[in-house]
């Protein structure tokens, strides 16, 4: 099957290719070029929107054809038809014309598009210098040819060194939200395959790290040879690297290597434990075993004086063994989870294994934006999605206000008239549950959507901007009359430390802030982030009773799993939210729950856990 993310970079590489052909035509004041300007817009658009769609384009052209690619929202006619030609032959000859057309090898240098370096630069480099690829631009910044090139500088081509290099080292791995439905539905069709037992991707992904270099699958069969022949000529695999009894290698069409490894039931336990890895917490686990007189291994743990094996077929037995508790994938980082999970500990010392949060406990989403500004979907829609889709029970809905200006912000006024309008919303919605709940009495239906939850509210918010000098672009007295208040940086990103880590403590201690969204900026692979001191930031946050932000969507995830440790440490409250622009984006919440296990939080850490009144009492 064809990935969305493999249609999703051939649109990108449309954009690019688009682009960089209109360099050459930029003098012409043709009238086509504010139609050039739509059309790499609308490519990007696209490609955007199905990156984060949850059903595979692939499949609903399958089922509904043209038809069903052009109901996708923002989706055009002329794009789908390319996206139609892409999924039937496998290459959109318009893309190849394009190509033909430059020795500008596109592929390697869309990729660099996100952190600032685009068409523009590279054509400058390409005619100046006939730079024609990423080696050779890295290779000329390193030899100082770059800086003489008109438009350019030392501290442009310094800038444009550092940014390849930091590319080079991230760009082997895979955002974990990107791959995680192919990974997924991979996962199904290897565990319906007859006489599998079990399947199950390890490594990385089961311990939900944010980016992964590569899949790795486990398989609980008698048969092997079955099971790596199915892996071996998915649609998905672009070339079988390597064979092994027990062990088949290939890579994806995207790029990504996958590993399979088939094991019998016996050992399926350490296999598990094994390939969850990591690395790091494995060796910690065989330092233990050793201090036992035990031998651990993907095969099991051994008794070293006679050889005799164990425990081999559940995990649960393998830390047994060692003496531990079970502990979850997400904590197994050698980050001291060993030392929790003893049972055998001091009488006093009842230092325990914290209980994670669990996937299914968000009661409510803090971070939602709507059609008011940059969202994709009106305020009741967004609701009505949150409640009957993903079952949560209240969503605030925190739009963007006026002084950020490219999503449309609300000023005073348009903020207060959309907390009346949510407050009218809320009484409608209350009415029509009722409504039918009335009609389901009478009728004896029992709707599953009913039973989640018959109060669904909206709460009303903001997702204001914090000023250079920390204050904020709306007043206090307009802000206390909203449920809940999100404060975020949005603009002089590249400040020193103090600067930016002052801005977001001067938001902390306003008492109308509830919430610091986006505490770090980040965009995973794209771009670093303003420079915090977080350990100042918690430090503040917990003094003032400010909650900071597991923002979840998969490309930001900006509080890293160390960043929420350590908060947690500190006992500072998080809120995990989705930044819903579309109620697809409500799906992502599963990467932010998977970020907090990550850095140990308990469902008392997270305020979102809590009913609406609960978390509206816990502000401070
Ligand atoms: P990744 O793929 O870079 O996102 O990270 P992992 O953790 O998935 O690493 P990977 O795919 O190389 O290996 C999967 C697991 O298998 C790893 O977490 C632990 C185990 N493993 C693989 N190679 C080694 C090794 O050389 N030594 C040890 N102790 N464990 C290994
Ligand atoms: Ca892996
Ligand atoms: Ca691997
Ligand atoms: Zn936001």
């Amino acid at each position: 099957m064809i990935s969305n993310a493999a249609i999703s970079r051939i649109l990108r590489q449309i954009a690019y290719l688009i682009e960089l052909e209109a360099q050459d035509n930029n003098k012409e004041a043709d009238k086509n070029k504010s139609n050039t300007v739509f059309k790499i817009r609308a490519y990007r658009r696209t490609a955007d929107i199905i990156e984060n769609l949850s059903s595979n384009v692939e499949e609903v052209y399958n089922k509904q054809k043209l038809k069903g690619l052009i109901a996708i929202p923002s989706i055009g006619k002329a794009i789908a038809l390319k996206i139609e030609e892409y999924i039937t032959t496998g290459k959109i000859e318009y893309a190849e014309e394009l190509k033909k057309r430059t020795t500008i090898n596109v592929e390697e240098f869309y990729h660099l598009e996100g952190v600032g370096i685009g068409p523009k630069t590279v054509k400058a480099l390409h005619d100046s210098l006939g730079l024609n690829n990423l080696t050779d631009v890295e290779r000329a910044a390193m030899e100082g040819k770059i800086r003489s090139v008109p438009g350019f500088s030392y501290k442009k081509e310094e800038s444009i060194l550092k940014k390849i290099q930091s590319f080079k080292k991230d760009s082997g791995r895979y955002l974990l939200g990107d791959v995680y439905p192919l990974v997924k539905q991979i996962e199904v069709r290897l565990s319906n395959i007859k006489g599998v037992k079990n399947a199950i991707a390890v490594g990385s992904f089961r311990r939900m790290k944010e980016t992964l270099g590569d899949i790795d699958y486990l398989v609980v069969s008698d048969t092997p040879e079955i099971i790596m022949d199915y892996f071996a000529s998915m649609p998905e695999v672009d070339q079988v690297v390597g064979k092994g009894p027990s062990k088949t290698f290939v890579k994806l069409n995207n790029g990504m290597d996958a590993d399979l490894l088939v094991v019998p039931e016996e050992s399926f336990g350490s296999a598990l434990q094994y390939f969850t890895g990591s690395k790091e917490h494995d060796v910690a686990l065989r330092k233990i075993a050793i201090s036992k007189g035990l031998r651990l291994n993907e095969w099991g743990v051994y008794d070293d004086n006679n050889n005799r094996l164990i425990a081999s077929s559940k995990e649960e037995e393998v830390y047994d063994i060692l003496g531990l508790e079970w502990i979850p994938p997400e904590m197994r980082e050698n980050k001291g989870e060993t030392d929790l999970a003893k049972k055998e500990r001091p009488k006093d010392g009842q230092i325990k294994l914290p209980d994670l949060v669990d996937y299914n406990s968000l009661k409510g989403d803090l971070q939602v934006h709507s059609s008011d500004t940059d969202g994709m979907m009106s305020i009741k829609d967004i609701a009505l999605a949150a409640k009957e889709k993903f079952g949560l029970e209240y969503i605030v809905i925190t739009d963007h206000t006026k002084n950020l200006a490219l999503a449309h912000g609300l000023d005073e006024n348009h903020l207060l008239d959309q907390a009346n309008k949510i407050s009218e919303l809320n009484d409608k919605l209350k009415n029509d549950f009722e409504y039918n709940n009335e009609k389901e009495r009478n009728t004896g239906i029992d709707s599953c959507i009913s039973n989640i939850s018959n109060n669904f509210r909206i709460l009303s918010g903001a997702e204001v901007n914090i000023m250079k000098d920390g204050s904020l672009d709306i007043p206090s007295n307009i802000l206390d009359k909203l449920d809940v208040v999100g404060a975020a940086i949005h603009s002089n990103f590249s400040q020193p430390v103090e600067v930016q880590t002052n801005r977001l403590i001067k938001a902390s201690q306003n008492p109308s802030v509830d919430i610091i969204f986006h505490p770090t900026g980040r965009i995973i692979n794209k771009r670093d982030g303003y420079p915090v001191n977080m350990e100042r930031l918690i430090n503040v946050a917990k003094d003032t009773g400010t909650i900071l932000e597991v923002d979840a969507h998969y490309n930001r995830l900006d509080l890293k799993d160390d960043h929420i440790q350590m908060a947690v440490q500190n006992g500072v409250k998080l809120a995990i939210d989705s930044d819903a622009h579309h109620y697809i984006h409500f799906a992502f919440l599963t990467f932010g729950i998977g970020q907090a296990r990550r850095g140990w939080a308990k469902q008392s850490d997270v305020v979102n856990t809590l009913s609406a009144d609960k978390m509206m009492n816990s502000l401070k």
